[in-house]
């Protein structure tokens, strides 16, 4: 679906991205596309300014939203307070992805030119056209081996399980049923995934290039990827 009409809502969940946040949400709002395209940020209370900064351009412009959580819960925890939001905003396709411009926006389009075709387009790095190419050697052997214990755990055949620049149409979001998420951190993009998988959705990968931040910091911490890797056993209780 790509009519003028559709609304499009672009959720980016935030924590300490005031570097970042102001030029993306400039370029997305540049794109030309049809329909009513949206800008949701979910920010956790950031310490550096994050939400004042959106908060002013949601002043400025009827199509940036700002979703204030009181403190930090995680990227999870935001990612599904975003959704939901997202669905009472009236969206009909939802797009999610990073506030560091490691998702760019001139995917964008690719992704949502997908969606007649599918309930949720991936942008993918590991399709051709797509590269993860700018990352050190170490980020990207981490990414492998999630990919490869993922692929074999989801029984799945989808190259890019990690990534979290994903559009989803509003039916499969409604019928994946944010509130039933369990994860507060980072796996939630792997849980989103394994439901997915699980309801059977019609899941298609889109090629993107993946860049490294060149501002702000990684909130992602050896800890962080070894929580992330524990959930996905968790996700058990989805098993039929
Ligand atoms: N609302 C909210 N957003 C978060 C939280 N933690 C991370 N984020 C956001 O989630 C997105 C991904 O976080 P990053 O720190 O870039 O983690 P990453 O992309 O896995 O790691 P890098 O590749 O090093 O950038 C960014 O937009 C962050 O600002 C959180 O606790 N709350
Ligand atoms: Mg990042």
């Amino acid at each position: 679906m790509t009519g003028q009409n559709q609304k499009i809502v672009v959720m980016i969940p935030t924590f300490n991205e005031a570097e970042n946040i102001q030029s993306l949400i400039r370029e997305i709002i540049a794109l030309p596309l049809s329909g009513d395209l949206h800008v949701l940020v979910v920010d956790d209370s950031s310490p550096d300014g994050t939400g004042d900064l959106v908060q002013k351009a949601a002043a400025a412009d009827p199509r940036v939203h700002l979703l204030v959580r009181k403190k930090r819960r995680g990227r999870g925890a935001a990612g599904i307070d975003g959704f939901k939001a997202a669905l009472a905003l009236g969206a009909d396709v939802i797009v999610e992805m990073d506030g560091d411009f490691s998702h760019q926006p001139r995917f964008i389009p690719a992704l949502l030119g997908e969606m007649g075709r599918c309930d949720v387009a991936i942008g993918s790095r590991f399709v051709r056209g797509g590269a993860d190419s700018d990352r050190s050697l170490i980020r990207r052997a981490i990414t492998w081996l999630v990919r490869r214990f993922i692929r074999r755990r989801f029984r799945t055949s989808i190259r890019d399980v990690s990534s979290g620049f994903r559009c989803f149409s509003r039916g499969v979001l409604e019928r994946l049923d944010p509130d039933d998420l369990i994860s507060s951190g980072p796996s939630i993009v792997l849980e989103i995934l394994y439901k997915l998988i699980l309801m059977d959705a019609s899941i298609h990968e889109v090629p993107i290039v993946f860049i490294d931040r060149k501002r702000g910091r990684t909130k992602l911490s050896g800890l962080t990827l070894l929580e992330t890797l524990l959930m996905t056993l968790k996700f058990r209780r989805l098993d039929p």
